[in-house]
């Protein structure tokens, strides 16, 4: 006779038969796949939940950076990128036309999403950002504004005295689609009071985002891991996200992607920390996509990452890479030595040696052009058949 053991809690076997059951995973849960020694055990998994959501295909879009200020009154712990104020060596603030230039300089082949994160600044006023927004659409009406963190609209509340609904509302009307995930860094007040003290807090992050999604607007979140958080601190983070998802993630608005970012140690005040290892990023990747069963996407941001184990990410649990991006600023400050862009070949190519189908969209996830699966690159098949005729030469 057979003796039916039932799986120990918080084992890989318990929460695999959880995850195949489509059962909610608990914080206990999210601590053990982070402890749990075998990575790829926990990529497997990570990977089914992936492909049982989008099966192969896998998203890019054509977007630009654009930070139009590096002006900041904030004192993150992590940043390399902020200057104190106007004037300082390296501070730099776009007038409008500069910035409209940016996209008026790629029209030939145009982005499909501008996306906008900034210091934040405290001399300019709010016009400023409604015109900056108004601009970009007469260029380009179509664009999509993907714009200003939640912590940005939540020092525009304060700054000029207005509800995070006033500003949203502002802003919408002059231009801005949907807000990036930025500014969420690691909610737990044990590490935000030491990384990032003087700005929005967890609850006001989540505040801005929850009266965005109640206007009907998307949004995504973000987590800033690798530094001093632990484990728990990032399980924590992952819970808080999800419970705001299935509060508001309906009628439209919600999270449409959560990015885990890993820290970047150059010429910030943690340059002692390591920077985390691909280990850890694939790691960070496959759980969110464990944990996080209420948001569609989960990005491998292949700044944060570089290309090569963004490219991995996607057998982790990521379907998304973001996008061509052109000219990123925050990660080359801190020491990035990703590109600072990509091509749309560049990712078609990453995606399809995947082994996955490269699916070409807009910012709120609709396909623009579905590109061919390709088994592997031909360059790639000609050079492993002569490897493997020389390997049989030398052994015959
Ligand atoms: O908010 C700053 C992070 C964020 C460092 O919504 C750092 O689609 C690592 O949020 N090391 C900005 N990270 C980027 C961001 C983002 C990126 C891609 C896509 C989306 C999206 C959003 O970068 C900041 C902060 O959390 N950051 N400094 C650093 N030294």
């Amino acid at each position: 006779m057979h003796t039916v053991t039932t799986p120990r809690v918080g084992t890989i076997e318990a929460i695999e038969s959880k995850v195949r059951a489509g059962e909610r995973l608990s914080f206990e849960d999210g601590v053990a796949l982070f402890r749990h020694p075998d990575v790829i055990a926990v990529g497997q998994l990570a990977n089914a939940v992936r492909e049982r959501v989008h099966g192969d295909r896998t998203y890019f879009n054509r977007n630009m950076r654009i930070e139009v200020t590096n002006v900041c009154v904030a004192s993150c712990l992590f940043c390399s990128f902020a200057k104190l104020e106007e004037g300082a060596p390296g501070a730099h603030t776009m007038s409008h036309e500069e910035a409209w230039q940016e996209l008026r300089a790629r029209l030939d082949d145009p982005p499909s999403e501008i996306h906008i994160v900034n210091g934040l600044h405290p001399g300019l006023p709010f016009a400023y950002y409604e015109e900056l927004l108004a601009g970009f659409k007469r260029i380009k009406p179509d664009v999509h504004m993907k714009c200003f963190t939640a912590v940005e609209i939540h020092f525009f509340a304060r700054h000029y005295g207005m509800t995070y609904g006033e500003v949203l509302e502002r802003l919408r009307r002059a231009g801005l689609d949907s807000m990036p995930g930025g500014g969420a860094e690691i909610f737990h007040p044990e590490v935000r009071a030491r990384i990032s003290h003087d700005k929005a807090t967890a609850d006001e992050y989540l505040d801005v985002h929850r009266v965005a999604h109640g206007m009907g607007m998307r949004t995504n979140c973000t987590m800033l891991y690798g530094h001093i958080e632990t484990f728990e601190h990032r399980v924590d983070h992952l819970l808080r996200l999800r419970a705001l998802q299935d509060e508001t993630g309906v009628d439209g608005g919600g999270f449409q992607a959560f990015i885990p970012l890993a820290f970047h140690p150059d010429g910030n005040g943690m340059r002692n920390l390591p920077a985390p290892t691909a280990i850890d990023a694939l790691r960070t990747v496959a759980v969110s996509r464990l944990l996080l069963d209420n948001i569609p996407h989960i990005k491998a941001y292949w700044v944060s990452m570089t290309p090569e184990v963004a490219q991995i990410a996607l057998r982790f649990g990521a379907d998304d890479l973001d996008g061509t991006i052109v000219h990123e600023t925050i990660y080359r400050a801190a020491g990035s030595r990703s590109p600072s862009g990509l091509t749309v070949d560049g990712l078609v190519r990453l995606i399809q040696e995947a082994g996955r189908v490269p699916v070409e969209r807009d910012t709120l996830y609709n396909v623009v052009r579905e590109h061919a699966r390709a088994a592997l690159p031909e360059s790639a098949l000609k050079v492993r058949d002569r490897n493997a005729k020389k390997h049989l030469e030398v052994m015959s």
